[in-house]
């Protein structure tokens, strides 16, 4: 593989987690880089992100944010920083290990067959989610339904956050209009790329519950989705998107 991939973390307070995935995560493939935006995690995230920057040089880089300002504004730096450099392929990964970094080599294969974005999909042959309360697993079946009755786009997991796109499928969108910061804006990503009518292809990934640190899926943030969707069906009828 001679493309060049850089591998999108943000992250809040993933202390536990962010050193070993960022080992794995480089150690997959030798042109496989990281970059991880975090929004100054109380915890000192973004402390061990910078000794693995000296130690890995030029395969590791930290966007540091000065407060928590949302998943969807922190993968919008990122992928603005991506496209200024030299990545043919930008993948957008959580650092709870829920998503597998041995995934990744396998889903940036599916580029050299004509697609343009790969979705690691939990829900491509029934559920493959390990670990996760039957109410969790419930709320997000029910919204992959949801989303596909509005949005018609034919996407079994279009909430998922494990996603490989072409630095061409992120070029094309305005990234100044992009309006959700939680689950939505996985969505949005989606649904905009489609409607650009790049090509999309899932790929079966087991999904795993974090089991450390805290979730930061609250309230606010599903409510963001569920009105969200409307909102950006209402946009694209109206021309708006
Ligand atoms: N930079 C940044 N990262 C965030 C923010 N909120 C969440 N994240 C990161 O985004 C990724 C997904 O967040 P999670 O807390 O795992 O959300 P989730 O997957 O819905 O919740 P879990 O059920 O706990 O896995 C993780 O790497 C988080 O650290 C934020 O406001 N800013
Ligand atoms: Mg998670």
């Amino acid at each position: 593989m001679n493309n060049k991939t850089i591998v999108i973390i943000p992250t809040y307070n993933e202390i536990e987690n962010i050193s070993r995935i960022i080992d794995l995560v480089i150690s997959e493939d030798k042109n496989i880089d990281v970059l991880v935006v975090d929004d100054n995690s109380p915890d000192g995230t973004s402390s061990i992100v910078s000794q693995k920057e000296l130690i890995f040089k030029n395969r590791v880089f930290l966007i540091k944010r000065l407060d928590k300002k949302g998943l969807g504004t922190a993968y919008i730096e990122g992928f603005r920083w991506a496209l200024k450099r030299k990545y043919d392929f930008i993948v957008s990964m959580d650092a709870d290990f829920s998503h597998n970094p041995s995934e990744l080599t396998k889903m940036i294969k599916y580029f050299s067959n004509g697609v343009d974005v790969v979705v690691g999909s939990r829900y491509l042959n029934g559920v493959s989610v390990v670990n996760w309360p039957i109410g969790r697993i419930f709320l997000s079946y029910i919204a992959q339904i949801y989303v596909r009755l509005i949005t018609g786009m034919p996407i079994n997991d279009p909430t998922s956050g494990f996603v490989a796109y072409s630095k061409e499928s992120v070029n094309a969108l305005n990234l100044d209009k992009f309006r959700f910061i939680g689950y939505a804006f996985q969505i949005e990503m989606k649904y905009k790329i489609w409607k650009k009518k790049f090509k999309l292809k899932e790929h079966q990934i087991i999904f795993m519950n974090r089991e450390l640190g805290e979730s930061k899926l609250d309230k606010k943030i599903i409510l963001e989705a569920v009105f969200g969707v409307l909102k950006l069906r209402l946009d694209y009828i109206l021309n708006r998107l």
